[in-house]
């Protein structure tokens, strides 16, 4: 076994979004010892309500951009650790609007691997299978580390482009950093303009499922939580420059996934529309683990897909506040793109 790295003082970009409020939440719960500052600007997808509950002494909040060099840099003087979620998160938003993802993505992923290699930080990048681009349905492949990338959309290209800014400042600088690449996340705090959180918010309002395409598209699924155990895994047990692909073996098309909401709500299986499909739609993706589980031996905790999905909706009925109004505003950009 390697030696293992351990984190004081993490700086959590990002983190009063989805998965970042997520892995805050995570670290406060799992690991008593670490600090953690959140750097989030808040812009539509962040909501402070999300981590208002953790304990002062522990979190703090600095709202703010990525991109500040100088924020960055002072934040980085007080810290050892960077772990890296914030971005712009959408790719239906990508098509209708690309240039922040750009600036966010990219150039924001620049600022904080300046601030790591001038302060000596370990730097933790969290990305997405999509870089990878897509599989076709009947594909035996699923993705490992050695795939070329192949992105497709706005979103998944400036991804991309910000893991391989990781990977040169690595060979170039010898800066302390690792990516991992992870499959479609579920759980509590997701943004309601994503499939799950869309569908579930839309039913509890008594509006119809809406499905792109012919909705035989594939998404693999992981819990939320277990992707915070890998990206702990890789933080602290990882090996320096290497990528780690995280996945659970959750893949499903999105009409049985559609059904399977459905059927929690006690509804027809075929209560649902169809709708114009995402320009550029990828068909499939499917992560193959098996670096992460042997090397780190790590393992996935919610392996029962349906529960978990049931955990998540019950969480969606008790929160309405957490979501109303997001949704709303979700609903407003989807009309204009007829989606
Ligand atoms: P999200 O959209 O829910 O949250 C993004 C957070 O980043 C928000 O709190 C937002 O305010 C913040 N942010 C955006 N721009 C910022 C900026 N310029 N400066 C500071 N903060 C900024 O996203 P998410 O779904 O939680 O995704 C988090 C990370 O995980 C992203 O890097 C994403 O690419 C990656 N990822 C997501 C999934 C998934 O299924 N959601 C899967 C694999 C990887
Ligand atoms: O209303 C919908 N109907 C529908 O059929 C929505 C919102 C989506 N879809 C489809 C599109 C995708 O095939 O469902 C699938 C999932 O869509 P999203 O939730 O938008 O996720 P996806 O595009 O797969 O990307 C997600 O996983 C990878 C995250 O948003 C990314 O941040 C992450 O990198």
């Amino acid at each position: 076994m390697m030696a293992s790295f351990e984190p004081r003082h993490i700086i959590v970009t990002g983190g009063c979004g989805f998965i970042g409020s997520n892995f805050v939440r995570w670290v406060v719960r799992e690991q008593p010892d670490v600090h953690v500052t959140v750097l989030d600007k808040l812009t539509y997808a962040g909501n402070p309500q999300n981590i208002a509950d953790m304990p002062e002494d522990r979190v703090e909040l600095v709202v703010g951009d990525i991109c500040d060099a100088a924020l960055v840099d002072r934040l980085a003087a007080h810290a050892d650790t960077i772990v890296h979620f914030a971005a712009e998160s959408h790719n239906d938003n990508s098509i209708a609007c690309p240039g922040p993802f750009v600036q966010t993505n990219v150039q924001g992923t620049f600022t904080l691997l300046e601030a790591s290699r001038a302060h000596g930080l370990r730097f933790h990048h969290i990305s997405t299978d999509e870089v990878y681009g897509d599989l076709a349905l009947d594909d035996p492949a699923r993705f490992t580390e050695e795939r070329p990338y192949h992105p497709s959309s706005p979103y998944s290209s400036t991804k991309a482009a910000s893991d391989m800014l990781v990977q040169a400042w690595v060979r170039t600088y010898g800066i302390f950093a690792t990516i991992s690449n992870c499959s479609n996340n579920y759980g509590p705090y997701q943004h309601p303009e994503k499939f799950i959180p869309r569908q579930v918010t839309g039913l509890l309002r008594g509006v119809r499922p809406r499905l792109y395409g012919d909705g035989l598209n594939v998404r693999d699924w992981i819990h939320v939580d277990d992707h915070s155990s890998a990206v702990w895994a890789v933080l602290t047990r990882g090996r320096i420059g290497e990528t780690y692909l995280v996945g659970a073996n959750g893949e499903r098309s999105n009409i049985d996934l559609v059904r399977a909401i459905l059927r929690v709500f006690g509804r027809d299986e075929d209560d649902f529309d169809w709708v114009r499909d995402r320009p550029g739609h990828d068909r499939r993706y499917a992560i193959d683990a098996g670096k992460l589980r042997r090397e780190l031996g790590w393992e996935p905790r919610f392996t029962d897909f349906e529960e978990g999905l049931r955990q998540t909706i019950a969480w969606y009925r008790d929160h309405e506040p957490w979501w109303a109004s997001a949704r709303e505003d979700a609903e407003a950009r989807y009309a204009e793109q007829r989606r």
